[in-house]
């Protein structure tokens, strides 16, 4: 090929990316409509949810951000679990009527629109409180980062945006955790993962399950759309009853479960071998950025699920998927001297 056939090449490939980003289900980072409000004679003072126990005065434009990336505060619910939110006012004393409501966008579509997505905590109060309602985690709640925003407004009920008149908001993040997984590991388990710079040993894990994710460990593997890395897997095997199954479960569009195309990597059938175990994981290029789960599974005798309970373990990591860059430099002779 002439160099100008693979600038031409490179070029299509990329508008063809762009053009056709993410297969249909693929869930997007969520982005919020603002909201802001006059905060002189009502503001929000805490929060308590869960791992969250947030206290502030009155943020600017009455409107505090304490989403995860910003604040580092975060908690962590399963869906069909119930959790108690108390929220803490200062109050208009003089015009007493104050209405907090807090909204959770569960469906992850950017907007607290849904059915169950708006929770009232106090209507026409003048006290402080805490005001404490136990929020409901609906069972068909998308597994993954979940925006929480409490409103407080004067006189009205509070809307889930735009200008509050007299109030405070305040957003949070929670994590809504995919579907729970145990296991007997008393015959086998997993000892070893290792992808990028993520080396994890381990030895039984307390009912089969251990917890490497970003949120207890603080750690993450870096992966770029449309690279390979090695997948590592050593596990102790049952070898009086030799018959190991490996999977590599990756929700790869963020859309709260394992099911999409590309998102199960079998790295061993039938095994009684201790590994490693390898397989050379393809980021696809559509991955969704960002924190992206990876659950290892080793089930003895049957096929590996994502959940469930069954004989063997799991254990789960956080993969951060990065965007692939494209080279820009492909297109620079054409800019500068295609007569070359
Ligand atoms: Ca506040
Ligand atoms: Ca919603
Ligand atoms: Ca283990
Ligand atoms: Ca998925």
């Amino acid at each position: 090929m002439t160099t100008v056939q693979k600038i031409l090449i490179s070029l299509i490939l990329f508008l063809a990316a762009q053009v056709f980003p993410c297969s249909p289900t693929a869930a997007h980072a969520a982005s919020y409509s603002g909201i802001w409000g006059d905060n002189q004679h009502e503001w929000i003072t805490n929060v308590t949810f869960g791992a969250i126990n947030n206290t502030s005065g009155q943020n600017g434009n009455g409107y505090g951000d304490f989403t995860y990336d910003k604040s580092r505060l975060m908690t962590r619910v399963r869906p069909n679990g119930t959790y108690p939110l108390s929220v803490t006012i200062h109050p208009d004393l003089e015009w007493c009527d104050e209405f907090v409501t807090a909204f959770f966008d569960w469906n992850r579509d950017g907007d607290f629109d849904d059915a169950g997505e708006r929770v009232a905590l106090a209507t026409r109060t003048c006290s402080p409180g805490p005001h404490t309602v136990n929020v409901k985690v609906p069972s068909n709640a998308r597994g993954g980062e979940v925006r929480m925003r409490i409103v407080l407004k004067y006189y009205n009920p509070p809307p889930s945006f735009g200008d509050i008149d007299e109030g405070e908001a305040e957003d949070y993040t929670i994590l809504v955790d995919y579907p729970a997984l145990t296991g007997d590991n008393r015959s086998e388990w997993i000892t070893n993962v290792s992808i990028g710079n993520i080396n994890n040993s381990s030895a039984r894990n307390g009912n089969g399950y251990g917890d490497y994710t970003f949120w207890t460990t603080g750690r993450t593997a870096e992966v770029v759309q449309d690279q390979r890395y090695r997948l590592g897997v050593s596990i102790a095997p049952d070898l009086d009853w030799c018959g190991e199954n490996i999977t590599a479960f990756l929700d790869w569009n963020h859309d709260g479960d394992f099911n999409d195309y590309g998102e199960r990597v079998v790295l061993a059938a039938g095994t009684c071998s201790p590994g490693p175990h390898v397989a050379h994981l393809k980021v696809p290029i559509n991955a969704e950025p960002g924190r992206t789960r990876m659950r290892i599974v080793l089930r003895w005798r049957f096929a590996p699920t994502p959940s469930g309970y069954f004989s063997g373990e799991a254990e789960d990591y956080t993969l951060m998927v990065r965007k692939r860059d494209f080279p820009w430099h492909m297109f620079i002779p054409a800019a500068t001297g295609m007569g070359r």
